[in-house]
């Protein structure tokens, strides 16, 4: 078959391939299809061989950057030495160290970790986790969930139902009951263009005492949230906010679950986002950078007092009924402890705090093209808000990613919103590289 054949037939078969694609426009894209095939360090290569700059780390998961030997010789030496071994009732030495390590990086008094193999698992286990709690300590009367508007906490029951995206949730039936929102955060009339922080808006924390009246705060187990909130665009929280939610979980006997899935390993500055802004919540949910993706993981991590709490029973009695077949699975573990070394060798984890202050400016340099309405940032995170198109909303962004793929770099959008978090690893000269491209694909959209 000569080039032209093959590259015919490739189009052929994906038009018309069994792969239903997730969270995608599956008819648009089997027809011009977008594809990788090869990745190194900060870069992605299209199957002709094309470079492109990964301004997302993947989806906000290859913090170290990718194909690093290090992780990769793990994983190849533990696939060949034992491929699985059962979580329940059985044991292998790494889960067990891997664990440790964790709760070591953990913000203090954080102190035990559950293995999942996802965030959208981490998240079900740990609302799980809370209503389990409270009836532990004689409390199964708090029931509710809240969430909050814009919220994303994966795709499970649970998460649908915490999480605040409507186009997320609305096929999807009743998903589960008791569960409730507060406002979200963002507000472009007063905290448009904020570097860091916004200043307005930690009031906006008071739309949980607003609920506790409602509810009872005796009816509520937990409240979670991302510290910041990625996915739907990039909300900072503003001053203040993250720890008025905690006084009033405090003062109400409710749990606080921060939703680290991207805030944690190094994003931020930090190991944890918790630790970047000074709230220690009660639970953390986490996954992707967690392994640096190379082998699907997440976990839970809980205070000492909510371990404890399940371990008043009988000896013989398991203590939760919970977990995945693929709860702490041995190439995730080996990924795991190798990205750590990596991330601690090459001080990943505080690396974004070296780079943001550079990042920030890079970003809010973009502020004089045409359409952008805000820029804001965090760590190593940024988001361009644009203006939608009169009656064609997200068309903006989804051309703004699309032109961006072939200028040379991949970049998230949501709705006309474009994120950027690149791998801790890039370097000045390539943040501008990015942001070069950035400005030449946002200059050139009608
Ligand atoms: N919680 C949070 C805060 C997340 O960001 C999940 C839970 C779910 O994790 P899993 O591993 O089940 O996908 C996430 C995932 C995007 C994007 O483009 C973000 C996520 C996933 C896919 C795309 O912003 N976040
Ligand atoms: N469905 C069936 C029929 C199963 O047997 C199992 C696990 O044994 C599951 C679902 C859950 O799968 P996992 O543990 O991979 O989440």
């Amino acid at each position: 078959m000569n080039e032209r054949a093959r590259s015919e037939a490739v189009a052929h078969s994906i038009e018309n391939s069994a792969f239903f694609m997730p969270f995608s426009t599956n008819r648009q894209f089997k027809k011009a299809p977008r594809m990788f095939a090869r990745a190194e360090g900060i870069h992605y290569y299209t199957p002709e061989g094309r470079q492109v700059i990964d301004g997302t780390s993947g989806l906000w998961c290859v913090n170290a950057g990718h194909c690093r030997p290090k992780i990769v010789a793990a994983v190849q030496k533990q696939v060949a030495t034992m491929d699985f071994s059962p979580p329940f009732q059985m044991g292998h030495p790494a889960a067990f160290e891997f664990a440790d390590r964790i709760a070591k990086l953990a913000p203090k008094g954080i102190s035990r970790v559950f293995f999942t193999n996802s965030g959208s698992e981490s998240v079900d286990t740990a609302l799980k986790f809370a209503l389990a709690y409270h009836r532990m300590r004689g409390e199964g009367h708090r029931m509710r969930l809240i969430g909050r508007e814009r919220g994303y906490h994966g795709v499970n029951f649970g998460g649908t139902a915490v999480g605040g995206i409507v186009g997320n949730r609305k096929i999807f039936g009743a998903l589960v009951t008791g569960v409730d929102h507060m406002r979200h955060t963002h507000d472009l009339a007063k905290n448009a263009f904020s570097r860091g922080q916004p200043k307005h808006g930690a009031e906006l924390a008071d739309d949980l005492e607003r609920l506790c009246q409602l509810h009872d705060p005796s009816t509520i187990a937990a409240v979670i949230v991302e510290p910041v909130a990625c996915s739907t665009g990039v909300l900072v929280p503003p001053v203040g906010y993250l720890e008025r939610l905690r006084e009033i979980c405090d003062k109400h006997g409710i749990l606080l679950i921060f939703d680290e899935v991207i805030t944690a390993w190094g994003r931020l500055g930090k190991p944890f986002g918790s630790q970047f802004f000074g709230v220690t919540p009660d639970l953390i949910t986490t996954a992707k950078g967690i392994t640096n993706a190379t082998v699907p993981m997440g976990a839970v991590l809980m205070k000492e007092e909510i371990y404890q709490a399940f371990m008043g029973g009988p000896e013989g009695a398991i203590e939760m009924p919970h977990g995945y077949t693929y709860s702490a699975h041995p190439l995730a573990c080996a990924a795991g402890l190798a990205t750590l070394d990596v991330y601690q060798e090459e001080g990943l984890l505080t690396r974004a705090g070296e780079l943001a202050g550079y990042w920030e400016e890079q970003a809010h340099a973009l502020k004089d093209l045409p359409n952008v309405i805000d820029i804001r940032n965090i760590g190593l995170v940024a988001a361009v808000e644009l203006a939608p198109r009169l009656g064609a909303p997200g068309t903006r962004g989804f051309d703004a990613h699309l032109k961006a793929f072939e200028q040379g770099a991949y970049i998230r959008y949501t709705g006309d919103i474009i994120a950027l978090a690149p791998p801790l690893i890039i370097q000045k000269a390539e943040i501008d590289q990015l942001f070069a491209i950035v400005r030449e694909v946002l200059g050139s959209l009608a």
